[in-house]
C-alpha cells in the first residue's frame, strides 16, 4: 500500500546541488517523487560556525513503513557520504521525515511529524510551497501560519521548480528504470560524476541531452 511522505533535504558540504540530486535519484526506487519545492540557500541554524545550507522539501509515495523508510534514508546518507558529525553540524546530506500520511509517532528513534518543523524557516519555507494548509497537529496551526511568524531572513531560492531542479533529474531517472538500476550499481563516486556532468548544464534541453547520453553510457556498460 502506498503512503504519502514529506521529506526534508539539507546539505552544506561539497557540491550541494549534486548532493541533493544524488539523494533524490537514489531515493526513487523506494519512493516515487510526486512534488518538490524550490531549492533554498539558508544560513546555518543551531550550530552557526558552518557553511550555508541548500534545503528543499519533496513529496513522495512509498510502500515502506515509517521505520523501513528511516532505515533506507540512513543508508542513503551513508552512501552519499554523511561521515561523522557534531549535532546540527555540517554534512553532505541530511534526510529527515517530516510527515508520513497522518501518522503521529514518538519513539526514541523516530518522531513523526518531525519535532522541529515549527522552529525552522529552512523547513517551513519549502514545505509551505507544497502543503501550506497542512496542520502540524490536528486542530493546530497550519504551515502557512507558522511561517508567517518566523524570521525568514537570509533565505533565498536558488532554483525555479520547472527548469533547474535536482528533482527534475530524479524524475528523468524514474522514467528510465533500467538505467536507474545500472546507475545504482555504480560506485557513489562514479554516480556523482554523471550527475555533476548533467547538472552543470543550465538549459533544460542540454540537461536532457546529457541525461540521454548518460542512459546510453549505462546501457553500453551492460554487456
Ligand atoms: N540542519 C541541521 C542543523 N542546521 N541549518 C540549516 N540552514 N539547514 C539545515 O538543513 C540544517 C541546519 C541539522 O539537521
Ligand atoms: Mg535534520
Ligand atoms: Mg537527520
Amino acid at each position: 500500500m502506498s503512503h504519502t511522505v514529506y521529506l526534508a533535504l539539507g546539505t552544506n558540504l561539497g557540491d550541494r546541488m549534486v548532493n541533493l540530486a544524488h539523494a533524490l535519484v537514489l531515493l526513487t526506487p523506494h519512493a516515487t517523487l510526486r512534488n518538490w519545492s524550490r531549492v533554498y540557500e539558508t544560513p546555518p541554524w543551531g550550530y552557526l560556525e558552518q557553511p550555508a545550507f541548500f534545503n528543499m522539501v519533496v513529496e513522495a509515495e512509498t510502500d515502506l513503513e515509517p521505520v523501513g523508510l528511516l532505515d533506507h534514508l540512513k543508508l542513503l546518507e551513508e552512501k552519499i557520504g554523511r561521515g561523522k558529525s557534531v549535532r546540527y553540524g555540517p554534512r553532505l546530506i541530511d534526510l529527515d521525515i517530516l510527515f508520513y500520511d497522518e501518522i503521529e509517532m514518538r519513539t526514541s528513534r523516530l518522531e513523526i511529524p518531525h519535532p522541529r518543523i515549527a522552529e525552522r524557516a529552512f523547513v517551513l519555507i519549502p514545505l509551505a510551497e507544497l502543503a501550506p494548509t497542512r496542520k502540524l497537529v490536528p486542530g493546530g496551526q497550519t504551515i502557512a501560519d507558522l511561517l508567517a511568524r518566523i524570521d525568514q531572513s537570509g533565505i533565498s531560492p536558488v532554483t525555479v521548480r520547472e527548469n533547474d531542479s535536482p528533482a527534475g533529474l530524479a524524475v528523468m531517472f524514474q522514467e528510465e528504470p533500467e538505467a536507474l538500476d545500472r546507475f545504482i550499481g555504480l560506485p557513489p563516486s562514479h554516480q556523482r560524476e554523471y550527475l555533476q556532468h548533467i547538472l552543470e548544464a543550465k538549459k533544460p534541453a542540454t540537461r536532457r541531452k546529457r541525461f540521454d547520453w548518460t542512459v546510453n553510457q549505462l546501457s553500453i556498460k551492460k554487456d
